[in-house]
């Protein structure tokens, strides 16, 4: 794993709120990422989000195929998402402490998906924090034809936190924020092995898959450590949300596990 960050791609980050680390796994870990996560989703099954039930919608489901929190039932999603060198890089790239992670997922464009609409993140999840990000590491070759992501560089700066369901239009995002309409999106087109890691609050979406292959992606969302909860059910089960209050701070380490901090102790791995 390229750990290397250099302060450039520090600043690419905070002022565009993504940025691009060609070849950060090697040909050995990629295949390891890979083996990991096709293993997880075939034992996960059917089931979008551990302990919940819903089923989304057909339009939603030709998306992609979405499993979260793989690292919760697979061990060797485990390892490779407790690892403090992932942490540490979403620490630098935040201007955080510490770091948790919200949720992974395994994000399966099959041939001819849907394209995934304009979208912001952390207004879904249940903490809000402008230094939130997600790092998106490609396990194919991902380019315009099968799906790649786009981002509306700067718009982290600007977004508030209305947002939209990633639903049937591409453009919904656009009747809430009229003006970015106006910005140019950033195609990003990386190797299997690269990665992109994205703040929270940009504006990014993705395009069908056009070709007969997969466009296999496996992401982490990164919470600072000390975000607080927000009222917002997103990943967490029933009895979680009956134990929290407004205000409390996401400190279970059984469901967001600390994996980076410079002085705490980290007891997850
Ligand atoms: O891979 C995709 O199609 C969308 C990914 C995305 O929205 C994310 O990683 O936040
Ligand atoms: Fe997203």
């Amino acid at each position: 794993m390229n750990t290397n960050i250099s302060h450039e791609e520090v600043d690419f980050y905070r002022k565009n709120g993504y940025v691009v680390m060609h070849d950060f796994l090697s040909q050995e870990e990629l295949q390891e990422w890979r083996d990991a996560v096709t293993d997880a989703v075939a034992e996960r099954g059917q089931q979008r989000i551990l302990g919940q039930m819903g089923k989304p919608n057909e339009y939603y489901e030709n998306v992609f195929v979405q499993r979260v929190n793989l690292w919760q039932d697979n061990p060797k999603v485990r390892k490779l998402m407790l690892d403090a060198r992932l942490g540490k890089i979403a620490a630098t790239l935040a201007g955080v402490e510490g770091i948790r992670i919200w949720h992974d997922q395994a994000l399966i464009k099959k041939p001819y998906a849907n394209p995934t609409a304009w979208h912001l993140d952390n207004p879904y999840w249940s903490f809000y924090s402008r230094d939130a990000l997600t790092i998106w590491v490609a396990l194919d070759d991902v380019t315009i034809e099968n799906g790649c992501l786009w981002f509306l560089p700067g718009t982290h700066s600007l977004a508030t936190y209305d947002n939209v369901g990633i639903g049937h239009n591409m453009g919904d995002l656009f009747k809430v924020y009229e003006d970015w309409a106006k910005i140019q999106a950033a195609p990003v087109t990386i190797k299997a092995g690269s990665c992109s890691w994205h703040n929270g609050l940009i504006a990014h979406a993705a395009g069908p898959n056009m070709t007969v292959g997969l466009r296999r992606a496996f992401t982490c969302a990164y919470m600072p450590d000390g975000s607080t909860f927000n009222g917002q059910r997103n990943i967490l089960r029933d009895e979680q949300i009956a134990g929290l209050q407004v205000g409390d701070v996401l400190e279970d380490d059984a469901q967001t596990p600390l994996i980076y901090h410079p002085t705490k102790l980290i007891v997850a791995a």
